[in-house]
């Protein structure tokens, strides 16, 4: 049904979207340590989104009667110190997230895998707002600068975050 090639790095996808999971709880950790618990909440939220990624990609796989299996995540990034820091590497991660979802459908309409190449819009879409939401925050800080009352504020803004 898939292109067995394609089926593998769909299967290395669910990696890297469970780690994306794992790294911006990394962050989250980050922010608590640093008394912002909405950025904090923001990014658990966001972490949620990527586990619920990976399990698209997963039942693609599975419905199209593909083996799924699992392997070790990489570690996180550690040592941020500015509230600034972890957004930064957030859209790093975004950009590079993009890219690997762009070289799964390169790949796919290269093999015409048109089952593939139309369950990836989606993603394609997805990506799109993962790298505006990411340098959105990162405008946002840079807006508040260094006055503590506008960061609480801000805080605050994104402990709202619902989905
Ligand atoms: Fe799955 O979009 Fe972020 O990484």
């Amino acid at each position: 049904m898939i292109n067995k090639e394609v089926a593998k790095m769909l299967v290395k996808q669910i990696n890297l979207e469970l780690h994306s999971g794992y790294l911006y709880m990394e962050f989250a950790n980050f922010y608590e340590e640093k008394n912002l618990p909405g950025f904090a909440h923001w990014y658990v939220v966001q972490a949620g989104e990527e586990y619920e990624h990976a399990m698209k990609i997963r039942k693609f796989l599975l419905d199209a009667n593909e083996k799924v299996t699992f392997s070790a995540l990489a570690d996180t990034d550690k040592g941020f110190k500015t509230p600034k820091d972890p957004l930064v590497a957030g859209l790093k991660h975004e950009q590079f997230i993009t890219a690997s979802i762009y070289a799964i459908l390169e790949k796919a309409i290269a093999v015409k895998d048109h089952l593939t190449v139309e369950f990836l819009q989606w993603f394609v879409k997805e990506q799109g707002e993962e790298e505006t939401n990411a340098q959105a925050n990162i405008d946002k800080l840079e807006m508040v600068g260094t006055s503590g009352s506008a960061l609480y504020l801000l805080d605050k803004e994104m402990g709202h975050r619902e989905d």
